[in-house]
């Protein structure tokens, strides 16, 4: 770890610089472990999101899924989304064991890990099925600025224990090493298409979804997740509307609104109401010019040209026809 090109980051965390990707000391260590450690299963599902695009609500929503009813002893009444879906990352450093191995099939497990580092049982198609979701950077970005100032205390630690520098950067500051990809698991772009090519080529393997869809159609895309984990809802659950009580239950609102998460700690000892804000798009305008708004889109656009992702979906549906011919493997970059 040692020997890994070193920089600062946002949060102000040490980040080391390996196999393209910024990660935190704790993940590395992670990595050295985690092939050895973690042994996947073939009814595994795993939730993947680069950090600040969804996580929270996409645990939410899968553990929803694999429950028979929403009714008053539903765990998210008593349980921070985070509590209920550990990361793997996160699995205890000195416990000597497999990681995850007490829970029971099927599992539903979470990382920020970037496809190319997860275990690799995981991505040679028998460490059953990963659900992605990824989010326009601005708001990523400007939804990691909110958190940064609810957690600052818990940042510091972190920091310190880090080695970093734990200094409260300006939002300059900290768009300038956005940019440059300088984030935990950035940048994100890389990471976002990582996962985007998985879900081409094995579409039975990753499910690729976006925050802002999500938002629009949160029914249809619990549906969609529901039929991807292999525990689609019944025409009677349906009639029952099952899904929306599903949806009315992880909603944005409804979670901010528990008390459970009003006061209560999740894991780092992160306050759990640092995890719910506004849950809206565009919200990145009230902190960004539309300059620096056009620098991070033209980032984003030269890194995954011919790539045929496009953070807004819109731009897919538009451009999918033409762009399908040209598309460019990651290999390629
Ligand atoms: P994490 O990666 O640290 O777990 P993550 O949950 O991915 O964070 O991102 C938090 C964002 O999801 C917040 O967005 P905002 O800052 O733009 O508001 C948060 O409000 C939003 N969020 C959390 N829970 C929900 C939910 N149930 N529905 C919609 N958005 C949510």
């Amino acid at each position: 770890m040692s020997s890994l090109p070193t920089a600062p980051g946002f949060p102000p965390l040490r980040l080391r610089r390996y196999a393209g990707f910024w990660l935190t000391d704790r993940t590395l260590k992670f990595l050295g472990a985690s092939h050895a450690r973690f042994s996947p299963r073939p009814t595994d599902v795993l939730l993947v999101s680069f950090p600040k695009t969804g996580t929270t609500w996409l645990k939410a929503l899968a553990f929803s899924a694999h429950l028979p009813s929403t009714g008053a002893d539903h765990p998210l009444h008593r349980n921070n989304p985070h509590d209920l879906v550990g990361f793997l990352e996160l699995a205890g450093e000195d416990d000597d064991g497999l990681i995850y191995e007490g829970i029971p099939s099927p599992r539903l497990l979470a990382a920020h890990l970037p496809y190319s580092l997860l275990p690799h049982g995981i991505t040679d198609g028998s460490g059953g099925r990963i659900v992605y979701v990824c989010r326009d950077p601005k708001d990523t970005l400007f939804s990691f600025w909110h958190f940064h100032e609810k957690t600052t205390a818990t940042l510091q630690r972190m920091a310190d224990d880090g080695g970093a520098s734990s200094a409260m950067p300006t939002f300059e500051e900290a768009f300038e090493l956005f940019c440059k990809g300088q984030s935990m698991a950035g940048p994100q772009w890389r990471h976002a298409l990582e996962y985007w090519e998985a879900s081409r080529l094995s579409p039975d393997q990753v499910l690729f979804l976006r925050y802002e869809d999500m938002l629009r159609d949160p029914e249809g895309s619990l549906r969609k997740m529901a039929v991807f984990m292999g525990c689609p809802f019944s025409p009677e659950e349906e009639e029952t509307g099952v899904v929306r009580d599903i949806v009315e239950l992880c909603s944005l609102g409804m979670l901010k609104g528990l008390e459970v998460n009003r006061s209560g700690r999740t894991m780092l000892g992160l306050k759990n109401e640092a995890f719910f804000r506004n849950g809206t798009v565009g919200d990145w305008s009230s902190c960004m010019t539309p300059a620096m708004a056009a620098r991070l889109d033209g980032i984003v656009a030269e890194a995954l040209e011919g790539s045929m992702l496009f953070f807004l979906k819109e731009k897919v549906d538009h451009v999918l026809p033409y762009a399908f011919k040209t598309g460019r493997s990651l290999s390629d970059q």
